[in-house]
């Protein structure tokens, strides 16, 4: 008995240790097997020396901690010596400036604020290597960029690189609720625990932090756009301080939710309106106090008039108005107004595509410089796949900045495995024709196209109280991408898809290519099972989970048959200039291509028009029988993907195999549902069988229109 006690001991003490159960992110550090490169390495460790003091140079001393104990089994050596034991020479361009040649010098300045260089620099005879950037962050975002170059087996001692991000503000928007519930959050609860702050601070502030920096996040909004004013209460600005300073040697700044009515709320006023004396003096005011709290806080980021929230509209004035009554508080502490375009009346829109251009455009010009408008990626609302938001491009004298969803609301939320990346990709890659003829999206937002320096990229966060922080293992890939892209909107989602495959789960090169394969396929076969062909908006009633196509009730822009539109003639919702007339709203260019059904890329066809059901494709199919395609491909990618999952087995550890093998098995039954449902409601308008080559839809219609889900998680809250 006893033996099998120890023996039981010994096993769960062995399994522990090879358990991974995903907390450690992309940052794992797994061992370097070279030997070339551990010894080179070794030396290097063996001697850090930092120019200069600094809380970010304690944060650095910590990762190259981790990182060699994980990767080496070495504790790094800080030398307090600048020349004879030391291997690796840290700090700003100022603190090295003895050391650097006046060219060196301009060169690293020209990198900006956030900039790194690192490489080999010849002193005395001696090479060290070198990781230099004009402010200690840029020094940790090399170090950072170093690990992950070791990760990803491109560290190259000889090599000189540079890098700074295109972007100012690479921002995570928390959907935080004071009492951690959170909206559209679906990988546990808030990681927030406002209760016990600011007395209690809980170590997994320091990773988030770590995670982010890692990645050149700089900005982090920590509640929820539906927000509660309490957050900006003397209470909780004393809790907010204290994740403020936790962040600031990871150069993170915090930003809050402004509730527009919290004068009312919290000042007892008895207007909210922002030409009002009284309302300037308590915005003031407040904004005072938090940066006695926080110094270098952010600013406010606001959702008004839009969905139930207050706004300035209530009193006749407009969106400007509103946002520059916060801008002119926070100006003189160097804060920023993040407005939000997401938008839409009260009163149904003729087309809610077109609302946010109507509502914003007449105010090119109006904003404060320190206001930014954010804006989703598309003029619905983060549906699988959009064409670009109409507002890129189209207000020249206003800072635009981008709004991604990287929590999966409406991409299978935690049980499925969607690679956001390319979708984020194709948003910044399409072009915009303005300002300039050759403008991108991603040229507006990094300010190459719209000459802006005031550029963000935001992001709504996907992380939770979950032990691996997302979820689901794979939405961790949506967390790394986001905050690379936000760095580089230029980089393309397959390099980065490779780098997270390979700090993740290691270089072997066949689970490589089939893992990040795997990645690149899925949000293509999320498209594909759940709202083809420029489909949109056809989801479940309220916790968006699951297929809704026949979701009617309520405003008729919230329901599913004001977006397909599907009657016996057809499908699509027309926004040419005989319908809605929302593409009007693009460049010349693009209004001219899209009006026309056979020139239109697929992707967008039922986007923008409405069309016969035996309308012809380019594949010489029938509009009815494509869709029936293209629900059966998205099901078959996904059983694709799950082989390609099984086949990786022994390139994994079992705790994250089997973690993924079972939602990849929920996946599947998911994209059939979705398939099935969508492909038998259809089917009552076009009345047309399916096509013979598609595996036919099983079920009960009015089953799956009867199936209900009141605990789904991420249901937002009640107003
Ligand atoms: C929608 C979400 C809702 C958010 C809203 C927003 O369903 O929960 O409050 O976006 O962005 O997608 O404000």
């Amino acid at each position: 008995m006893k033996n099998l006690f120890t023996l039981l001991c010994w096993f769960a003490l062995t399994f522990s240790a090879l358990a991974n159960d995903g907390y450690g992110l992309w940052l794992d550090y797994s061992p370097v097997q070279n030997t070339q490169l551990r010894s080179d390495l070794s030396r290097l460790y063996s001697g850090f020396y930092f120019f200069g003091k600094s809380p970010t140079y304690e944060v650095i001393q910590k990762e190259l901690t981790l990182s060699g104990e994980k990767m080496l089994g070495q504790s790094p050596v800080f030398t307090t010596e600048r020349l004879a034991q030391t291997q690796v020479w840290l700090g700003t361009r100022e603190e090295l400036s003895q050391v650097l040649s006046l060219q060196q010098q301009t060169s690293l300045r020209a990198l900006g604020e956030d900039g790194f260089w690192r490489g080999p620099i010849t002193f005395q005879g001696k090479t060290y290597y070198a990781i230099i950037g004009n402010r200690p962050v840029g020094v940790l975002y090399g170090v950072f960029d170093w690990l992950k170059s070791i990760q990803t087996d491109s560290f190259d001692k000889t090599a000189e690189k540079t890098d700074s991000p295109k972007v100012r503000l690479r921002m995570l928007n928390h959907w935080d609720n004071l009492d951690r519930t959170v909206e559209r959050g679906y990988a546990g609860f808030s990681i927030w625990d406002w209760h016990k702050l600011p007395g209690y601070v809980d170590p997994r502030y320091l990773d988030y932090a770590r995670a982010n920096a890692s990645l050149g996040i700089n900005a982090v909004s920590l509640t929820n756009v539906n927000a509660n004013a309490r957050i900006l209460t003397t209470d909780f600005m004393k809790k907010a301080k204290v994740l403020a300073d936790l962040f600031r040697p990871y150069g993170i700044k915090v930003f809050l939710t402004a509730r527009f009515s919290a004068p009312m709320e919290i000042g007892g006023l008895k207007t909210a309106d922002p030409l009002d004396p009284a309302v300037i003096d308590f915005w003031k005011k407040k904004t005072e106090e938090m940066y006695s709290f926080i110094p270098d806080f952010g600013g406010f980021l606001v959702k008004a008039n839009s969905e139930g929230q207050p706004g300035p509209h209530e009193y006749g004035r407009n969106h400007a108005e509103g946002a520059n009554l916060l801008a002119d508080a926070l100006a003189p502490h160097g804060g920023v107004v993040i407005w939000r375009a997401f938008v839409y009346s009260h009163e149904l829109d003729e087309d809610r595509h077109k609302h946010a251009n109507l509502e914003f455009e007449p105010l090119d010009g109006k904003f404060r410089d320190n206001v930014i408008l954010q804006v989703k990626n598309g003029a619905i609302d983060f549906m699988p796949r959009e064409p670009f938001h109409p507002l890129f491009g189209a207000m020249p004298q206003t800072n635009v900045g981008m709004e991604f969803q990287i929590t999966q609301e409406y991409l299978g939320q935690a049980t499925q495995l969607v690679y956001l990346a390319p979708m984020w990709e194709e948003v910044l890659q399409s072009k915009t024709y303005r300002p300039t003829p050759s403008s991108t999206v991603g040229g507006v937002v990094d300010g190459s196209d719209s000459g802006k320096k005031l550029t963000l990229v935001a992001g709504v966060s996907n992380i939770g109280t979950d032990r691996n922080w997302t979820g689901h293992l794979m939405a961790q890939s949506n967390w790394y991408a986001f905050g690379r892209l936000a760095w580089d909107p230029d980089l393309t989602s397959q390099t980065i898809a490779e780098e997270w495959v390979k700090m993740t789960f290691g270089r072997d090169p066949e689970l490589l290519s089939k893992v990040s394969g795997m990645l690149l396929d899925s949000r293509e076969a999320a498209v594909n099972y759940m709202m083809p062909l420029g489909l949109h908006h056809i989801m479940g009633w309220d916790h968006h989970y699951g297929p809704g196509p026949w979701v009617t009730g309520g405003r008729p822009d919230w329901t599913a048959p004001y977006y397909h539109q599907a009657d016996s003639l057809g499908i699509g919702f027309d926004r040419t200039a005989s319908g809605s007339d929302a593409l009007g709203q693009y460049a010349p260019e693009i209004v001219q291509a899209w009006s026309d059904p056979q020139q239109i890329p697929e992707k967008y066809l039922l986007w923008f028009h409405h069309l016969p059901w035996d309308f012809k494709l380019q594949s010489g199919r029938t509009l009815w029988d494509e869709i029936g395609l293209h629900y059966d491909a998205g099901v078959k990618s996904v059983r694709q993907m799950q082989e390609t999952w099984t086949s990786v087995q022994d390139k994994i550890d079992p705790e994250r195999h089997e973690h993924v093998r079972q939602l990849l098995a929920i996946q599947a039954e998911e994209a059939e549902w979705w398939r099935n449902a969508c492909l038998l409601y259809f089917q009552t308008f076009a009345k047309r069988p399916f096509p013979a080559e598609i595996e036919q839809p099983t079920g009960d219609l009015e089953e799956y229109k009867s199936r209900r889900f009141p605990t789904a998680p991420g249901i937002r809250p009640r107003w």
